[in-house]
């Protein structure tokens, strides 16, 4: 079955323009399950002859589709659907090992990162006393350069050397340290995203959100993290397995 025959053609009547009714169809398949996770996008010059469009049109759809999260590149391999990422809500896993896990590639962008001494809330979250001194991670986290979450990170100030200490996974640097979590607490809420968070994850201000709140801590009891994860509601899906135990 050729790709257009999976999705369907362009409508005559339609006057939107080729690249978004090409984008429409790709939605639409993909949502009625007529395209799979993870099936293959024909390469460009393939659907520019099948829908007699240009390569330009192709790209500018296409490209849409990988930026709402819907279509994921991969280097050397292609263009597939992305699958909405499952995620353990048992796991002690990182934000990079859970896209390691799935064959995407984590990155962050930094907000901002900085030492400080720990505020009242933080104090709580971490029972550090007044006056601890904490490092603070905010981070944009993204999945194949698709923005996925915000994630806000206090890190009481025993655990890590530095800021710097801190490249590309927080976790990995917490290992390197010997203060990598071995128990967490997790808090789940639904909420909305207000118009300066969405426009970071480039969704609709309103759009849901999933919001966990982790408290990680050492083998001895001590804090490592308090984080607050904001996760696309839309690329999300969290499984928990349960036990009658
Ligand atoms: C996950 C954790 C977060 C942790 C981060 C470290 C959840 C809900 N949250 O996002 O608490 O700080 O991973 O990721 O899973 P990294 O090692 O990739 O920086």
């Amino acid at each position: 079955m050729s790709f257009s025959d999976q999705v369907g053609r362009f409508r005559t009547d339609n006057p939107a323009p080729l690249y978004l009714q090409l984008q429409q169809l790709i939605r639409d398949a993909i949502t009625n399950q007529l395209l799979a996770q993870g099936e293959a996008i024909p390469p460009e010059r393939d659907l520019a002859i099948e829908y007699d469009v240009s390569r330009i049109t192709v790209r500018k759809a296409i490209g849409g589709l990988v930026e709402d999260g819907l279509l994921t590149r991969r280097r050397g391999a292609g263009t597939f659907v992305a699958g909405r990422v499952e995620k353990s809500f048992s796991k002690l896993s990182s934000f990079t090992e859970d896209m390691a896990a799935r064959g995407r590639v984590a990155s962050s962008r930094w907000i901002s990162r900085a030492a400080g001494t720990v505020d009242p809330e933080e104090s709580m979250a971490l029972g550090l006393s007044p006056g601890a001194p904490v490092l603070r991670f905010h981070r944009i986290r993204s999945a194949d350069d698709v923005p996925m979450a915000l994630e806000y990170s206090t890190v009481a100030g025993y655990c890590l050397a530095s800021v710097e200490a801190v490249g590309d996974s927080l976790y990995e640097a917490l290992d390197a340290a010997g203060n990598r979590p071995a128990r967490a607490l997790q808090r789940l809420r639904a909420v909305p995203f207000g118009p300066e968070q969405a426009k970071m994850l480039g969704v609709d201000a309103g759009a849901p959100g999933l919001l966990i709140e982790r408290h990680g801590f050492l083998r001895d009891g001590r804090a490592v993290e308090f984080t607050r994860s904001y996760y696309r509601g839309d690329a999300y899906d969290f499984v928990a397995e349960l036990t009658d135990l």
